[in-house]
């Protein structure tokens, strides 16, 4: 062991939600624990991604913990849906009152991780030297936290200023935008977002679109002290509904089918859904539409309809207009007014599908159509979903095998906490976990209570080595690749819910689509049959 590694028993990397908790689980059972994060401070991908816009699309009374009572009642949400911001000071919050800074050391990125078999120990280091020993590893990285720079040719020439939605500087607000000229450059969520919040301020905006993505309206509004005391009324209920939906949260949607409703009924049940502003719920409204074609269609129609309806060019609507992929088996985009702002003079399309290859000039941007010229070029372009951030460490097993080489024809692993060949690692929402799928938060703390409860489980028994078998992993394996088949995600062209959005990454689906509630039930038979699956001594 070198003499200047920091030793402990749990190493946790990331200070998101999902490192978070893992911190104050482990502390509370009784395990050294020592954690690291890339950024400043806390919050993962909150602390990040501070574009202008940036909210959360599940309910701020879903997308928060739910482990601690006295926490509940201590911070009141002010949003329906928060903001960026918001959940940042509410990860603060919690760090804050948990005491979980003093476990962290910020500014740490991991570039490499080794595992020792002699030792059966993890090594972590950083690109500048600091290091670390800890008998088990928990990666709580994110599934959204390696942000995708696409290749546009010249960029490097571009003399104005580049922006990242997913690294935006801290001291760039809207206001810094006033009076610019404006390229946004991608349409999912971080796009959708971003055009409406800064679209009042800037001189001309030119968003670049791909791919049209259907996009669901949220009226965002302030929670009043009746929403705040109904919540603390209801705060086990809505806990349990962690443990009894698909989606971990507590909406229960309609409980109709899409099918079986005639048009009038179907139009007023839309409608309600649409008014209401469910934000990622509005997807599970109706009991088939994730499922079946023709119900995901007559839900897709009522989206293209609106889109229709909102954007007064026809050709700029239709341009808009989603026609590849059934609704909600890409990710869908909750926006506050994007197709709105296409009705603005100073707002406009501009389609690469039939523009032609995008490319970056000192001016500005170009397609074979015309020359864009702007003084910033925002890049709402999006991540190496979900194994993105593990790839990007040099992580290698006792065999010197590298993760990102074993994932390289797709990733795999054990109800997506494990991979076999790398013992004593575990992985909060690694591939075939259903976080992305469902209100993460709920995942995470699933993933969180499920490994503390594994690690307890070989401290009891004596044991330092835990690795998933191949068998295991293959059964899991095969268990992702069937929900997904009962899905629409089958239908897919491509998606960051299959890896198609990152060159040279394989199609295959990322995430368990059989629901929380299932996914807990099989976790749950796992632990209690002494951890099936995992070799260990
Ligand atoms: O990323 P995306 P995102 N030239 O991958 C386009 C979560 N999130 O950051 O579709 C031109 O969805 C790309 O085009 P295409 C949420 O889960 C949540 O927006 O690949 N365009 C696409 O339009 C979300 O799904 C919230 O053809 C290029 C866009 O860039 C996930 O994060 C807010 C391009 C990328 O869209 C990711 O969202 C924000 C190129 N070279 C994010 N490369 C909320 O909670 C890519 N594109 C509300």
């Amino acid at each position: 062991m070198a003499g200047n590694r920091a030793q402990c028993e749990v190493l946790v990397i990331g200070a998101g939600f999902g490192g978070l908790y893992a911190v104050h689980r482990l502390r509370t059972a009784g395990f050294d624990v020592q954690a690291v994060e890339a950024a400043g401070g806390v919050g993962g991908t909150w602390y990040w991604n501070r574009y202008p816009g940036a909210r959360c699309d599940v309910e701020s009374l879903d997308y928060c913990y739910t482990f601690s009572t006295e926490l509940d009642e201590e911070w009141d949400w002010s949003e329906r849906f928060a903001t960026q911001d918001e959940v940042r000071r509410y990860l603060e919050f919690v760090a804050d009152r948990l005491d979980l800074g003093p476990a962290f050391t910020f500014d740490a990125r991991i570039a490499t991780l080794r595992f020792d078999e002699r030792s059966r120990t993890w090594a972590a280091a950083t690109a500048d030297g600091r290091e670390w020993e800890a008998r088990f590893v928990v990666t709580a990285v994110g599934a959204l936290s390696a942000p995708l720079s696409p290749r546009i040719p010249g960029l490097d020439t571009f003399e104005g200023r580049v922006l990242q939605t997913a690294t935006w500087p801290k001291d760039v607000g809207p206001d810094d935008l006033a009076g610019l000229r404006v390229a946004v450059v991608g349409s999912g969520s971080s796009g959708v977002q971003v055009v409406p919040a800064i679209a009042d301020r800037v001189a001309a905006l030119h968003v670049f679109q791909r791919s049209p993505n259907f996009s669901v309206r949220v009226a965002h509004r302030g929670l009043d002290e009746e929403e705040r005391a109904a919540a603390r009324a209801g705060r086990d209920e809505r806990r349990r509904a962690r443990f009894t939906t698909r989606t971990g949260t507590a909406l229960a949607g309609s409980g109709r089918s899409a099918i079986g409703l005639s048009d009038a009924e179907w139009a007023d049940e839309c409608e309600r859904a649409w008014d209401a502003g469910y934000g990622y719920a509005f997807l599970s409204h109706f009991t088939d539409t994730g499922r079946d074609l023709t119900a995901n269609a007559r839900l897709a129609d009522f989206v293209r309809g609106k889109i229709r309806t909102t954007v007064t060019d026809p050709e700029t609507a239709e341009r808009l207009v989603p026609t590849d992929h059934p609704i909600g088996a890409k990710r869908i985009c909750l926006d506050d007014g994007y197709y709105e702002c296409f009705n603005r003079d100073h707002v406009a399309l501009v389609d690469l599908r039939t523009a032609g290859g995008l490319r970056a000039t000192p001016r500005g941007l170009q397609t074979d159509d015309a020359d864009y010229e702007v003084d910033v070029v925002v890049l709402a372009t999006g991540f190496d979903a979900v194994t993105g951030a593990l790839s990007r460490i040099d992580l290698r097993g006792p065999t010197g095998e590298a993760l990102a080489d074993r994932w390289r024809d797709g990733a795999s692993s054990y109800l997506g906490v494990a991979v076999t060949g790398f013992p004593n690692l575990f992985t909060v929402t690694g591939p075939g976990s259903p976080s992305i799928l469902v209100n993460v938060v709920a995942a995470i703390e699933q993933h969180v209570d499920w490994i503390v409860d594994h690690l307890e489980h070989l401290r009891r028994r004596g044991l330092s080595r835990s690795e998933a078998t191949p068998q295991a992993q293959l059964w899991w394996d095969e268990q992702v690749a069937a929900a997904t088949e009962l899905t629409v995600h089958r239908f897919a062209a491509s998606s960051w819910y299959l890896g198609t959005n990152v060159e040279g990454k394989p199609r295959r689906m990322l995430a368990y689509a059989g629901g929380l509630d299932r996914y807990r039930r099989l976790a749950a038979d796992i632990a209690r049959d002494d951890y099936r699956g995992f070799t260990t001594c």
